[in-house]
């Protein structure tokens, strides 16, 4: 958890109860191949105790499903969409066409091109539909943006924000003295 290399303990449960009843982020993906991609978002939710939902959405193989999921989100009281996928890449560009909540794209590399097809065609979307496009195959990083969202408004969140930061400090900090030993 917390990315390569950093093995950390859980944070404390600091979330109101409230808050833990309904999804406040849906992780889609295009794909189950995409799913080990996806897994650390998760596993970065699972830790802030923030709770979510996964599941597959493909645009061109399930374009009904695509309007279905992106036009009801909202409703379902999630806040935010983490979407990603390969190739043409086209899911998160269009579920932010559909949905007004903040869409995060991840970029899936294929065999292929190395994920740059994926990361130029999340990242160029046309002006007035935004997507906030992570790295390829950055899930940590479109979980703990996830996260930072949701700490706009809720001051629990932006807490346990604070103290991943804290951990990530002292973990260097930690390898800068064994160095320097
Ligand atoms: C995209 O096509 C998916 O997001 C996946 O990354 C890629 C390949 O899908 P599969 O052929 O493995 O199902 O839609």
């Amino acid at each position: 958890l917390g990315g390569p290399g950093l093995a950390l303990p859980p944070l404390q449960n600091t979330v109101p109860s409230k808050l833990r009843q309904a999804a406040l982020v849906g992780i889609i993906m295009g794909s189950d191949s995409d799913l080990p991609t996806l897994k650390p978002a998760a596993e970065i939710l699972t830790r802030f105790n923030i709770p979510f939902e996964v599941t597959i959405v493909s645009a061109h193989r399930t374009p009904t499903r695509l309007v279905e999921y992106a036009s009801s989100a909202h409703t379902r009281g999630l806040q935010v969409i983490i979407a990603a996928a390969g190739g043409a890449a086209h899911l998160p560009g269009m579920v932010a066409a559909i949905t007004p909540l903040p869409v995060i794209g991840v970029p899936v590399a294929l065999k292929v091109l190395d994920g740059m097809d994926s990361l130029l065609s999340i990242v160029q979307m046309p002006r007035g539909v935004p997507v906030a496009t992570v790295a390829i195959n950055n899930a940590v990083n479109a979980a703990l943006l996830a996260v930072r969202i949701l700490g706009a408004h809720v001051p629990e969140y932006r807490d346990a924000m604070h103290a991943y930061m804290k951990e990530q400090e002292n973990i260097v900090e930690g390898k800068i003295a064994a160095l320097e030993e």
